[in-house]
């Protein structure tokens, strides 16, 4: 039988599948072959025995959490309080990009905004609609559970942004603590939590929030410049272009045209040449 590996407690593995849920145990095998079993993984197990037989290989893992598989990443990124950062909403897009995860943006806290904010707001939002990203307000839980269905995401997102409040709207079950302080308060016992995939609407979520931000140490330029999907929109006579130093750049007529918004052209630049 296959199935995914949902939770890991010492040497127990929780397998789901459509038939329900599996307690497993490894074999040592993985433990000679240094593959080390992860909440995300599609294994192959032995449903009398209860044993996992073979892990499948991997589409990703990440480290933070320690997780495999993963479809897709909700990003809550909040409108005011914290202020909107277009520079770590990318930087958040480049990682999941980089991990082959699609990102879907999340934008939080539209009440606190004035209606001329909105619709600043707004037109970056239609960028992102535009260049093939989903895009939702947090308020906006039917096409949140929508997007849920036959995936697995992990939320990510800035501290303070709005990711366990919405978790747990999303479910209620879910009572995670919300609030600047009980995050800063959380964070001690938060390491040595379990990671668990929970079934929502369909699909399932991590029930812990990913990273908040990464750099991009040992991260190959190319990588960052293909993260920038609309960029492929726009063919440079020389095939290798970077987009920086290149004339006849397709990419950056297109940012001074307004094509691409200029903040993402800028955010590249900057990914690119991280300060030393
Ligand atoms: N005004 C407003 N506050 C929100 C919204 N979503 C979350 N918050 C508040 O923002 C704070 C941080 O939320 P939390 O879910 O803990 O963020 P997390 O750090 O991303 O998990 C809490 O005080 C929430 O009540 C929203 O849509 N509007
Ligand atoms: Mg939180
Ligand atoms: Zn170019």
């Amino acid at each position: 039988m296959q199935g995914q590996i949902v939770k890991i407690v010492s040497n127990l593995y929780t397998v789901s599948n459509e038939q329900g849920r599996f307690s497993c145990h490894s074999r040592g095998k993985f433990r000679n072959d240094k593959i080390t079993p992860l909440v995300g993984d599609y294994v192959k197990f032995d449903e009398k025995e209860c044993y996992i037989l073979e892990i499948l290989p991997r589409k990703n893992s990440l480290v933070r959490p320690f997780v495999s598989n993963v479809d897709q990443g909700l990003i809550v990124t909040s409108v005011k309080h914290p202020d909107f950062s277009s520079n770590l909403l990318d930087k958040l897009i480049v990682t999941l990009e980089q991990h082959q995860i699609e990102p879907i943006l999340c934008f939080s806290k539209w009440d606190l905004l004035s209606e001329e904010e909105t619709k600043e707001m707004e037109t970056i939002c239609d960028y992102y609609k535009k260049i093939g990203y989903p895009v939702v307000k947090n308020t906006e839980l039917e096409k949140i559970k929508s997007l849920l269905n036959g995936k697995t995401t992990v939320f990510t997102g800035q501290t303070g942004a709005g990711k366990s409040s919405l978790m747990n709207k999303l479910d209620s079950n879910l009572s995670l603590e919300t609030g600047e302080i009980s995050e800063a308060l959380g964070r001690g016992k938060h390491t040595t939590r379990h990671v668990e995939l929970m079934e929502m609407y369909g699909g399932k979520v991590l029930d812990t929030p990913g990273f908040s931000s990464l750099d991009f140490q040992g991260v190959e330029k190319e990588e960052i410049r293909d993260a920038f999907i609309e960029f492929q929109n726009y063919p440079c006579p020389f095939r290798d272009c970077m987009h920086q130093f290149e004339r006849e750049c397709e990419v950056k007529k297109n940012v001074e045209n307004g094509n691409i918004l200029s903040s993402r052209y800028e955010n590249y630049i900057k990914f690119l040449n991280p300060k030393r």
